[in-house]
């Protein structure tokens, strides 16, 4: 047998080592606490000199399970279970930076780390610049002598502007500062950052590696250092923990994940192209297109081109609002990497909270819509575009023989 485990055996069985109690499915342990046979193995375990839990603030067996899983998929030294994605990205970047230290970060970010950086990190004193970082001369020209981290996503909710990894792992080593990736949209089976020199990888695990869409969770992974330190100094001190039971749960969906992205992929494929040709639709935003503008580097770095697809309707907010109402089988919801097909309003919705200049100049426009392609049977999700589409020129023209008729 091989040594190292192919991606999806490690998905189901994680370390052989793990089968000491035989149970097939992951055992929950719910204690929050630990006993020690001695006031010696107490103490070293606490200083960490020994390795162990001894307080459930600080992670959980069940806990630890699904942090050794992401660290094996991610081809990391370890990993740290968190309470939600935004837990992940504020306590990496709350490890990484103190009181007069600047962070380099991708224009093209979730609404939640926008939020938290233009909102949270001045209040500790931390600066930050958003740069185009497709172009890698002004990446390098924003790092100053403060500038201790470079935060990226890629590809970015919800354009799916793809970044080249290894170009601006470069340029972070020349200045040997941290590269910080938010591999959310693509989980470990399409995009391996550290493997293209990225440092440090954060996921909100309540999308893909979970993919139920029931629980609210984040992951980082890095080398043991870092995890020890912030697991130590910043989780456990704001209390970011997981629980054992969502633990438990992303252990079970986490199985599936190779054979769930390939669906996805192979669903937001297909729509994307039926798309592209929809007369009323103005662009469509997919990796896997040819006409996107960084497909090469998408073709180079990942292993599939994933299962969020963008695109701007023609007709502005009126047009998206009534387009996203005359559907039927997909739902609008926020989230992504469920089941389920979900559409969302990212002006309205996701990136609310950027101010509308920004998001405008970012090209989140009020006829954008975002699709997270389900697992159900494409036919189905096309078809109900189609009579959504049917439904929107309907009224377009009900409304223009009325405006017309009122004349
Ligand atoms: N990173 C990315 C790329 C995300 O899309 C999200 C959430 C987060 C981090 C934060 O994760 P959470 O704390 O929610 O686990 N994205 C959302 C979205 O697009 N709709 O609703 C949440």
């Amino acid at each position: 047998m091989k040594e190292k485990l192919g991606f999806d055996t490690t998905l189901i069985h994680g370390h052989l080592k793990d089968r000491s109690i035989g149970a097939v499915a992951q055992p929950i342990v719910p204690a929050v606490a630990y006993s020690f046979e001695s006031h010696e193995a107490a103490a070293e375990t606490v200083a960490g000199k020994r390795e162990g839990i001894y307080y459930g603030r600080y992670g959980n067996a069940t806990l630890q399970s699904f942090e050794e899983r992401v660290a094996l998929l991610e081809n990391g030294e370890a990993a740290l279970g968190v309470s939600s994605g935004m837990a992940a990205i504020s306590t990496v970047l709350l490890s990484l930076l103190q009181h007069g230290n600047h962070v380099v970060v991708t224009k093209d970010v979730y609404g939640g780390t926008y939020h938290f950086l233009k909102t949270l990190a001045p209040r500790f004193g931390i600066t930050f610049s958003f740069v185009d970082c497709t172009n890698l001369e002004s990446l390098a020209a924003a790092i100053q002598a403060n500038t201790k981290a470079v935060y990226i996503e890629t590809p970015s909710n919800p354009l799916l502007t793809v970044l080249d990894i290894e170009g601006i792992a470069t340029i972070t080593r020349q200045h040997r500062i941290p590269l910080v990736i938010d591999n959310t949209f693509m989980s470990p089976y399409l995009q391996k950052p550290l493997n293209l020199g990225a440092d440090i990888v954060i996921h909100s695990a309540t999308k893909y590696l979970n993919g139920h869409g029931d629980v609210i969770a984040g992951v980082i992974v890095a080398d043991q250092e870092r995890i020890d330190f912030m697991r130590q100094q910043i989780m456990g001190d704001l209390g970011q923990v997981l629980s054992a039971g969502d633990a438990s749960l992303l252990l079970r969906g986490m199985k599936t994940l190779g054979l769930r992205m390939e669906r996805h992929c192979y669903n937001a494929n297909a729509i994307a192209e039926f798309l592209e040709y929809h007369p009323q639709v103005a662009r469509v935003y997919y990796p896997g297109l040819p006409s996107h503008p960084q497909y090469e580097i998408a073709q180079k770095q990942m292993r599939g081109m994933g299962g969020i697809v963008s695109f701007e309707i023609k007709g502005g907010l009126d047009a998206a609002t009534a387009f996203l109402d005359a559907l039927k089988l997909i739902m609008i919801s926020f989230s992504l990497g469920d089941p389920e097909t979900l559409v969302q309003h990212p002006a309205t919705m996701t990136h609310f909270a950027l101010p509308e200049s920004v998001r405008r100049e970012s090209g989140i426009t009020d006829g954008l819509i975002r699709l997270s392609a389900g697992l159900e049977d494409v036919e189905d999700i096309i078809g109900d575009l189609f009579q959504a589409f049917d439904q929107l020129s309907i009224q377009t023209t009900r409304k223009r023989s009325e405006t017309a008729w009122m004349k």
